[in-house]
């Protein structure tokens, strides 16, 4: 053993061990208890950031604490690695994605092995490598084939410049990413999948994870948006049906005027060669170019234009006034509204602008709310007025009376309604698994058979200036029909990588399988996924989207489950400076760097300790400094005992007190460790108190003459010790388990247990102050009555010095820890 703690020699040492004896292959073993544990799959940037470092350095603690515990566990790793910066970089740099992505998962495969984490990575995946997307075209068809996969006209952000559609993400201040060309909308021929199918499963199934946090069940919630109310037919003047979406049919009573989207089709209908029709036309125009969320926020400026014509309500035969406002959606609901301005905010604001009236028709119970003069419009609770014979009904008796009423006058229907829309799949891009379709003039819309999956992506490609996906060149789409044989054009458009990624987590268990997706009698074994770690920035569209995935493929008899992911940790981000590290912000610090200064397990053990995984961690140089002066320290324990534990075998007496307290040491240690690992993650917490076991070793060392210690209490402490650092820091505790003699990696031994009776204490030291200042202590039998710790508070040497003369006020005694003496 070197005196001196040299991490750089010993961590490629082992790394390379590791590899070579096949460490963390596992494979499906029935007669064991499986775990699966898994980090989300980073895309291949190029390099691993610290938010890597920390996502990988918590699902490897639990990968080999697990193993430890004796589960079969599997812990894998891959890329998702289809995306836009693999284009980007070709049309800046001429470089052909492939390549450029191959060559980054090299480098980051390099970067994670020198950290250490236990992959298996006999199982590693790709989804840009033709085995892999092969089967996501083929899952694609299965959709397909199911009626969930399907084509219509939507809308895209289109760069005129560049001809070439944009990602939400390449609009930048409403211009081309590339180019700064104004983006317009367009209109073009999209797939999508049918989500909305599953939407209500989606929701339901919510209840069935209790192992999620909180926030993104709610988040996943908000997202799909289930709302219950009718849909309520009103007819217009001229005899069109106007059907709108309402969540309050109770409040039609109040309705005064109606609202569509300015991309509603009877916009033009009801204007047509009015002499509204141009100022119309000019408004919606100008509406067409506003985002979304600008359009439905409460605070966005409302604007509207009378269409000139009026509708019936089907509650009292009234004429209201139909226009046509930004704030209404074409996509939600029918696209069209009735506007109760006095108990909708939206509709208030509107209408005070516009000078439409508003009529109460809900009165709360304690106030008299006036249309004139209200200041806001009444969102609560109470009875019908206005209403005719449904006057002094509630809210809820309302909605359930009404909803009855237009369902039996033949006016409306109950409804539910979800914000959750269907899931458009098409990129025109390049890098992304292409939609195994071809289009044939005589066959129409022809699945790719399975025989002639997967549909290649041509490799050697060079993208124009223009950003064109190479796809769209003739030596890609020009095909046969597979059903007729004649002549016809390939789908060019690919998927979005979300679709690559929503089954990712199955393959791992049978990554090779040139026959399957998926094993079935493997992916029963494996699945579902214990523990998922990620970051929130997936809250939504991933776990949504694997979620989906996973139920279509249950429909489907795939799998067996119906929910990929059984516990969800949502890790914190990694912050410098109090800001998110970012490389615009100039505050990153990169892996590499702080691994090649102090080593891999010193860059775990300080991104483990410095927060609870969930937090938000402030990087701190000196907290990394800590954590390398610890292990230093742990080293140097170990070096100065080696030499004379060869000999020493079989368990410890313990007698004397210095060896009761550091049996007592080690046990509440390895209590700690355990219970903080299981039961709630708590990293930092395990940490700080395999520390205090050091402290106490050290404690032990200095204060018992070396020939008084007991070296199988040492060997045991030590031995435990490097047991409990194995998940945080694998290297070094690899390297001292076998300078202390063992045999096999310290990462197949059982996790150590500890003996219940040492937890228990049979003594107490409590602390003495007097006027509140900490004056001394006395070490007492547990169970000491308070009357005889007074005497012996009172006889104490010291402690009587210090009262002699003075008036004893009181004696307050905290059972086990604390007496207070108030003197005058
Ligand atoms: C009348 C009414 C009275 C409404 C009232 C609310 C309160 P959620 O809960 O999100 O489903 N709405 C319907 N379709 C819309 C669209 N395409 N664009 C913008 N707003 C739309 O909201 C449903 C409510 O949002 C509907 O109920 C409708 O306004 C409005 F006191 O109808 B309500
Ligand atoms: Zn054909």
């Amino acid at each position: 053993m070197q005196e001196k703690y040299n991490f750089a020699d010993l961590e490629p040492k082992w790394q390379q061990k590791w590899d070579n004896s096949n460490l963390y292959a596992v494979h499906e073993d029935k007669s064991r208890e499986k775990y699966y544990v898994l980090e989300m799959f980073p895309y291949p940037s190029g390099n691993l950031h610290m938010g890597h470092v920390r996502n990988y350095s918590i699902g490897d603690v639990v990968a080999r604490f697990k193993t430890m515990q004796g589960y079969n566990v599997l812990h894998p790793m891959g890329w998702d690695a289809f995306g836009l910066p693999a284009e980007n970089a070709a049309i800046k740099h001429g470089i052909p994605p492939a390549k450029w992505t191959w060559e980054n998962i090299d480098n980051m495969k390099a970067q994670l092995k020198s950290m250490g984490i236990s992959y298996d990575w006999e199982r590693e995946i790709a989804t840009c490598h033709p085995n892999y997307y092969k089967w996501t075209q083929w899952l694609f068809l299965q959709l397909f084939h199911k009626g969930l996969a399907y084509k219509k006209y939507a809308q895209v952000n289109w760069c005129p410049s560049c001809s070439t559609v944009l990602a939400n993400e390449q609009v930048v201040d409403e211009g081309c990413e590339r180019c700064g060309t104004q983006v317009i909308k367009k209109n073009l021929d999209q797939w999508f999948f049918k989500i909305t199918d599953y939407a209500d499963r989606l929701l339901e199934d919510l209840e069935k994870l209790p192992g999620w946090p909180d926030k993104v069940k709610i988040m996943q919630r908000n997202w799909i948006g289930r709302s219950e109310g009718a849909e309520v037919k009103f007819t217009t003047e001229m005899g069109h049906e106007l059907k709108v979406f309402t969540t309050r049919p109770d409040t039609l009573f109040g309705a005064t005027y109606m609202v569509l989207a300015p991309e509603h089709p009877l916009v033009m209908e009801l204007t047509r060669g009015t002499e509204k029709e141009e100022k119309v036309k000019e408004f919606v125009n100008k509406v067409s170019k506003l985002k979304v969320e600008d359009r439905t926020s409460e605070e966005g400026e409302k604007e509207g234009i009378f269409t000139g014509s009026y509708a019936i309500n089907p509650m009292n035969g009234e004429k209201i006034p139909i226009w046509i406002a930004n704030y209404v959606l074409m996509d939600y609901g029918t696209g069209a509204i009735m506007a109760v301005p006095a108990h909708d905010q939206r509709d208030f604001d509107f209408a005070r602008k516009y000078s439409l009236p508003i009529r109460v028709v809900i009165s709360p119970r304690d106030q008299n709310l006036d249309g004139e003069t209200m200041s806001e419009a009444y969102a609560g609770p109470g009875q019908m007025v206005n209403s005719g014979e449904f006057n002094g009904l509630s809210v809820e008796e309302g909605i359930s009376r009404v909803s009855d009423y237009l369902e039996k006058t033949n006016n409306g229907i109950k409804q539910v309604n979800y914000r959750l829309r269907d899931w458009l799949i098409s990129r025109q891009r390049y890098w992304g698994a292409a939609i195994p379709i071809v289009y044939c003039d005589k066959c129409g819309v022809v699945p790719v058979p399975d025989d002639q999956l997967p549909v290649i992506l041509p490799e050697q490609v060079e993208f124009k200036p223009s950003g064109e996906s190479p796809l769209k060149d003739p030596s890609f789409w020009k095909t046969t029909c597979p059903t007729c044989g004649e002549e016809a054009r390939r789908e060019t458009d690919t998927m979005d990588t979300f679709v690559c990624s929503s089954w990712y987590f199955l393959r791992y268990a049978s990554p090779k399988s040139d026959e399957y997706a998926f094993e079935r009698e493997k992916v029963d074994y494996w699945m579902n996924v214990d523990q998922y770690i990620g970051g929130v920035e997936h809250a939504i569209l991933h776990l949504m989207y694997a979620r989906f995935f996973t139920k279509v493929m249950y429909d489907l008899g795939l799998v067996s489950v119906e929910e990929p992911f059984q516990n969800l940790l949502t890790q914190g981000m990694v912050l410098k400076d109090g800001g998110k590290m970012s490389k615009s912000k100039g505050n990153v610090v990169s892996p590499e760097e702080i691994i090649s200064r102090y080593g891999a397990d010193t860059a775990r053990l300080f991104i483990l300790f410095a927060a609870p995984p969930e937090r938000d961690l402030e990087w701190s140089d000196q907290g990394v400094e800590g954590c390398f002066r610890f292990l230093n320290r742990v080293w140097r324990l170990v070096y100065a005992y080696h030499n004379h534990l060869d000999e020493i075998t079989g368990p410890p007496i313990i007698d004397n007190k210095a060896d009761k307290d550091l049996y007592y040491a080690l046990n509440v240690s390895v209590k700690k460790v355990t219970d903080d690992i299981n039961e709630r993650f708590n990293f930092n917490t395990a940490i700080s108190s395999i520390m205090e076991l050091i402290n106490s070793l050290y404690h032990y060392k200095d204060n018992v003459a070396f020939t008084q210690q007991n070296l199988p209490l040492i060997k045991e402490s030590l031995n435990k010790l490097t047991l409990l650092l194995a998940p945080f820091a694998p290297h070094i505790a690899e390297e001292l388990w076998h300078v202390l003699g063992n045999h096999g990696s310290v990462h197949s031994q059982k996790w150590p247990c500890y003996e219940p009776a040492a937890l228990v204490q049979d003594e107490v030291t409590i602390v003495i102050q007097i006027n509140g200042k900490v004056r001394g202590k006395l070490t007492l039998p547990v169970g000491t009555s308070e009357e005889q710790v007074r005497k012996a508070v009172i006889n104490d040497e010291k402690i009587s010095k210090q009262l002699d003369g003075k008036d004893l006020v009181k004696f307050i005694y905290i059972k086990g820890k604390l007496v207070n003496i108030v003197v005058k």
